[in-house]
Order: structure tokens, then C-alpha cells, then sequence
């Protein structure tokens, strides 16, 4: 008995315990189960944030790719502009001389057309003002005349009546004057060894002909050496050095002052020694007088024959096209002190005066064997009567 109610209240108490047991379990449970929510929560809460986080760097990859993609392809584009910038479109050297001559072509021809465009029949009129276009692109009067004379004598021949035919006449009539000369446009390079001394006033191209030589022959496969005979001032050597480099060719020089027939032969003995196929050499175009031109060049003449007397030789004098008439002047003084074997005609690229040609083959007799069109290292072609007349009259 004892035992049961000693039992009794130990059960009530403890019924009481167990309760408060029980309800102290219930809210620990319930605390945890809100912890656990929480937690639940938390972690809801923290992948959320995670994927928003993956969301947004991803994006932020996407654009970041995607800028990157924009920058690459801008990147591309300004690669192929400068590579496009670098490397043209190869022309081909038609091309480019119908480039070279636009502003000759463009006077000359736009002027044609309008004279024929404006007249029903063919008369002397008509010639007249054919022959002024002629002679304002410095084709020169006398060239001109004879021109328009053969031209005048064709139509009655051929009994031509529409001016519209009279174009392809004239362009047939050039190209037949020219011809009648007989000139061999060629470069005399062959056999090797070859000498060419380039001769010419300050300032029409002289050393960028050079140049531009050098790089075609260094190109066709040929031992080339240039001869820095203009001495008369030190940048003029260097400039000449900066086009060798360009050119891969060594260049021969000695110091600013020097004479220049001494670095002529200097260059002699290293073309013989070094067996090159061509010796350019550059000369000063600062001569005051004819007197002092002659010396200078005559010096230069005798130690090329005497030490070089086995070289094929050319005596190239450049001109500047943009100086029209005053070209044919120099053209006659050089060809009084110096047997001139061709002439270089640079410059055509900036100028209408291209005519000049013309009248250097025709009236002078002395051939045009290169045209310089640019400043560019290819700008240098080789003269063709034919695609120069093509080239002149459109
Ligand atoms: N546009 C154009 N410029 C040219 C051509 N040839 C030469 N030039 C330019 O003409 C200028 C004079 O050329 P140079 O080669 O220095 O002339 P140079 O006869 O050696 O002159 P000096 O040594 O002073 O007697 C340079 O600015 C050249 O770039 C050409 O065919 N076209
Ligand atoms: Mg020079």
C-alpha cells in the first residue's frame, strides 16, 4: 500500500513531470522545428541567393564574353582595315598607271569630249581647239602642230565626217609619232655588268627613283649596289641609306663633302669585287652653271670608262613632271653636256602636264623608260607608249 501511495503521488508527480517534460519536449521540438524551418528557410534563402549570384555572374559572363565577342570582332575588323591598309588590292601596272595619270586624263580627256560634243561637223575650228587642249597639257607647240596637221590629213583621207570618230583618230596619231622615233624605251641593263649613273636638278626624284630601281631589280633577282654620289649634303646620303635598307641593298658612300667622282669609284671597285649585276649611283642636282655641271659630270664619265669599261652603261636624267616645259628645258641643256641614254619621268601622279611625254620622245628623240606615279616603293613602271596613250585619252 505504502508502495502505491507512496507510489501515488510519485506518479502524480511524476504524471506532472512528464508533463512539464513532455511540454518542455514540445517546445524544444517546436524551437527546433522552427530552427529547422529557419534553417530550411535559410538555406531557401541562401540557394536563392546562390543562384541569383550564379544568375547574375553568369550574365555578367555572358556580357562579358559577349563584350569581349564585340571587342574581338572590332578588334578583327580594324585587323582586316589595317591589313587592307597594309596590302591593297595588287594592282596591276596598268592600273596603276591609269591611277597615276587621273588628273593628266581628266584635263585632257573631259576637254576632248566637250570640243567634239559641241560641234555637228569637223571643221578647222574644231582642229584649233584640239590643238589647245594639246598644248595646255604640255605636249608642247611643235608636237602639237604636227599632231594636228597628220590628224587633219587622216580625216580628209579616210573622209571622216563625225567628230565623234576624231578621238580614236588622234589617240592613233600619238601613238604613231611616237613610234616614228624609233626608241628603244628598255633600260640598257644587259649584259650584266651595268652601270647607271642617274643625273637630273635638285629635287625632281632622283634618289626615290633610285629606290624604287634598286627594290625592282633586287626583285627580278639581280645583285644590286648604290653608289651615294650626291655628297652635298649629309642628309642626302642618308636618305639614300633609309632607301637602300628599304630596298635591301647596300649602299656605298662617303662622308658629306666628299668628291663625288670618289665614291663613284669607290662603288666601282665593290661592284667588281661583290660581281653585283647593276650599280646605280646618285649625283647632286645643286650645279650652279652649265660650265660646273659639264666638270662634274665629265669627271664622273672618265672614271666610269676607264674603271668600268666593260659595263653596259645608262645615263638615266630625271625630270619632274609637274614642271612641264621647264622639263624639256633641262632635258635640252643635260643632253648638251651628257650623252642622256633615257629619260625617268616622275611626279605624273601630280599633274596634267603629262603630255610632256610627248614631246620629249618626239622633239627630243631622247626615249621616256620609266614613269614614276608615286611615292611608294612600286610606284616606278616601265614606259609603253601604248598604255600611255590609253591612259591620256579615255
Ligand atoms: N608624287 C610623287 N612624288 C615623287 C615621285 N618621285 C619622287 N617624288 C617626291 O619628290 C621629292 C623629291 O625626291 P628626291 O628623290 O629627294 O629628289 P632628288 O632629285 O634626289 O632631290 P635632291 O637630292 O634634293 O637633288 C620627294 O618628296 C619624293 O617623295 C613620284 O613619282 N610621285
Ligand atoms: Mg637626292
Amino acid at each position: 500500500m505504502f508502495k502505491w501511495f507512496k507510489k501515488k503521488p510519485k506518479k502524480k508527480e511524476e504524471i506532472i513531470e512528464r508533463e512539464e517534460l513532455i511540454e518542455e519536449v514540445e517546445e524544444v521540438e517546436e524551437l527546433e522545428e522552427i530552427e529547422e524551418l529557419e534553417e530550411v528557410e535559410k538555406i531557401e534563402v541562401e540557394e536563392e541567393l546562390v543562384e541569383e549570384t550564379e544568375e547574375s555572374e553568369e550574365v555578367r559572363l555572358v556580357e562579358q564574353i559577349g563584350e569581349s565577342l564585340d571587342i574581338e570582332d572590332e578588334v578583327e575588323e580594324e585587323k582586316e582595315e589595317v591589313v587592307e591598309e597594309k596590302a591593297p588590292k595588287k594592282l596591276s601596272l596598268f592600273e596603276k598607271l591609269m591611277g597615276g595619270l587621273t588628273k593628266t586624263r581628266n584635263d585632257i580627256s573631259n576637254k576632248i569630249d566637250g570640243i567634239l560634243k559641241s560641234y555637228k561637223k569637223i571643221d578647222e575650228e574644231l582642229f584649233d581647239d584640239l590643238e589647245e587642249v594639246l598644248v595646255t597639257a604640255d605636249v608642247g607647240v611643235n608636237t602639237t602642230m604636227t599632231l594636228i596637221d597628220n590628224l587633219r590629213a587622216r580625216v580628209k583621207e579616210e573622209r571622216v565626217s563625225e567628230p565623234n570618230e576624231v578621238k580614236e583618230l588622234l589617240k592613233d596619231e600619238i601613238k604613231k609619232l611616237m613610234a616614228e622615233s624609233k626608241l628603244n624605251n628598255k633600260l640598257n641593263v644587259e649584259p650584266s655588268p651595268a652601270i647607271i649613273l642617274v643625273v637630273g636638278v635638285n629635287g625632281v626624284g632622283k634618289t626615290t627613283t633610285i629606290g624604287k630601281l634598286a627594290h625592282r631589280f633586287k626583285n627580278e633577282g639581280k645583285k644590286v649596289l648604290i653608289a651615294a654620289g650626291d655628297t652635298f649634303r649629309a642628309a642626302a646620303i642618308e636618305q639614300l641609306e633609309e632607301w637602300g635598307n628599304r630596298a635591301g641593298v647596300d649602299v656605298i658612300s662617303h662622308s658629306e663633302g666628299a668628291d663625288p667622282a670618289a665614291v663613284i669609284f669607290d662603288g666601282i671597285q665593290a661592284a667588281k669585287a661583290r660581281k653585283a649585276d647593276i650599280l646605280i649611283c646618285d649625283t647632286a642636282g645643286r650645279l650652279h652653271n652649265k660650265s660646273n655641271l659639264m666638270n662634274e659630270l665629265n669627271k664622273i664619265f672618265r672614271i666610269t670608262e676607264r674603271e668600268y669599261s666593260e659595263a653596259t652603261k645608262e645615263v638615266l636624267l630625271v625630270l619632274d613632271a609637274t614642271t612641264g616645259q621647264n622639263a624639256m628645258n633641262q632635258a635640252k641643256v643635260f643632253s648638251e653636256v651628257a650623252n642622256i641614254t633615257g629619260i625617268a619621268l616622275t611626279k605624273l601622279d601630280g599633274t596634267a602636264k603629262g603630255g610632256v611625254i610627248i614631246a620629249l620622245q618626239s622633239e627630243l628623240k631622247i626615249p621616256v623608260k620609266l614613269v614614276g606615279v608615286g611615292e611608294g616603293i612600286e610606284d616606278l613602271q616601265p614606259f609603253i607608249v601604248e598604255d600611255f596613250v590609253e591612259a591620256i585619252i579615255k
